[in-house]
């Protein structure tokens, strides 16, 4: 009976914004999801996919379903602005893409082929991850464990740790790698780092697993935030990408994203994708066509992708211009001589503060801040106005 179905627990994520709304108080501060804000601290829909829907409006589309594959020119388009557009790959036709229901509906799709296809195979993702990781690959029934990733001693990246535990994994793992500005960490690491990860990856004849949610949004620059993926491409590997268009173009509601196969051949790349089809198929039938019509209008139209690429540097600017803001509040108000230098090594749109549980609840319940309980803020949802009351909400909950 469903009476006795027990109460499942809130999302760790999305309950913070839950509780953020019940809070009567105006000091209050949402820095739990990564959703971008304006410095009013309101939504922000780009004004080039307001362009797009506008003439999307004017030509009169159709609601037809999509091919189950999804949009053409969507899947095109997205796979050329993770490899490049002029990527060998491409031209030998061995990427296998279908549209997916955003990241996590790519990531689950991928999970699903992995599971199909690579019994018992294990996916080694970072500790820590995006929560909702290891919700996919459970739901999934794939297998998975965590290699080191985050050095709380000096709040940067375990690099010795994470080489050795991907070595240590049985050969033919999945290793999934945030393509850029890891979550929740903002820690990535270098072009020599990246070498020597895919270097090991080879080695032991395991698959790079790619979770590429803010392609242009680390950096600002679409190529050098894909960077990742296309040197491990480069060397000839097999790899596996889940992309997602929430938040680069802001559309988060509109579950746009892409499942991207890189095969050794163009005729295994044709099997892949129709298996990939074969999965979609029963779980969802075809994705929806408005995000991915977008998507392909903007970056169809060389105006409207060079005016896409002025917004994302505008919000990767503003995110960088109060990651600034609020180490200098901390670094002039701490007089523990505690380094907060970190802040600023870190990337995207969250910051890892190194805050612990108790202290996150301090920062919740004095000061009204709500965030994730490992210490994540998103800078996303900070303004400059607000970086002063932020610092001292730290400083405050540190030293408590
Ligand atoms: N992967 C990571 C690392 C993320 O941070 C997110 C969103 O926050 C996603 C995937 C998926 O988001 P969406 O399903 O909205 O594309
Ligand atoms: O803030 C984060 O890390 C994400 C945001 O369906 C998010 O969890 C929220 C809803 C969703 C996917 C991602």
């Amino acid at each position: 009976r469903f009476d006795n179905i027990t109460m499942a627990p809130p999302d760790p994520i999305l309950g913070v914004s839950e509780a953020f709304k019940a809070d009567t108080s105006e000091m209050k501060l949402n820095l739990g999801v990564g959703a971008y804000r304006t410095e009013e601290l309101q939504p922000y829909v780009l004004k080039v996919v307001k362009k797009a829907e506008n003439l999307m409006l004017e030509r009169g589309e159709n609601k037809e379903y999509l091919p189950i594959e999804g949009l053409a020119a969507f899947n095109k388009a997205t796979a050329e602005l993770l490899f490049g557009a002029d990527n060998p790959v491409l031209h030998q036709q061995r990427v296998a893409t279908i549209q997916g229901l955003s990241g996590t509906g790519s990531l689950r799709v991928a999970a699903a082929l992995i599971e199909r296809y690579f019994p018992g195979a294990k996916v080694l993702i970072s500790s820590p991850t995006w929560g909702n990781h290891k919700n996919i690959f459970n739901d999934a029934r794939v297998p998975w464990s965590e290699y080191r990733y985050y050095d709380p001693k000096t709040v940067g990246l375990d690099f010795d740790g994470m080489i050795a535990d991907i070595k240590a994994a049985p050969e033919g793992s999945f290793v999934l790698l945030h393509g850029c500005a890891h979550n929740p960490t903002g820690i990535d690491p270098t072009l020599e780092q990246w070498e020597k990860i895919a270097d090991v990856i080879q080695e032991k004849n395991h698959f790079p697993f790619f979770d590429v949610a803010y392609q242009g949004f680390a950096s600002g620059s679409l190529d050098e935030d894909a960077s990742s993926v296309r040197l491990f491409a480069a060397r000839g590997m097999e790899l596996l990408v889940a992309q997602s268009y929430s938040k680069n173009l802001g559309l988060y509601a509109e579950r746009v994203g892409a499942i991207n196969v890189l095969c050794s051949s163009a005729d295994a790349a044709v099997r892949v994708k129709s298996q990939l089809k074969r999965i979609a198929r029963p779980m969802y039938s075809n994705p929806p066509v408005h995000g991915a019509r977008i998507v392909a209008n903007v970056v169809g139209n060389p105006d409207f992708f060079n005016e896409w690429k002025d917004e994302m540097e505008m919000m990767a600017g503003r995110i960088k211009s109060v990651r600034q803001k609020l180490y200098n509040n901390l670094s002039a108000k701490d007089k523990s001589g505690k380094d907060w230098s970190f802040v600023l090594k870190q990337i995207g749109m969250f910051s890892f503060t190194g805050l612990n549980k108790a202290q996150s609840d301090n920062m919740t319940d004095k000061w009204h801040i709500y965030m994730t309980k490992d210490g994540r803020i998103s800078l996303a949802g900070l303004s400059a106005a607000k970086c002063e009351y932020l610092a001292d909400a730290i400083i405050d909950s540190y030293h408590n």
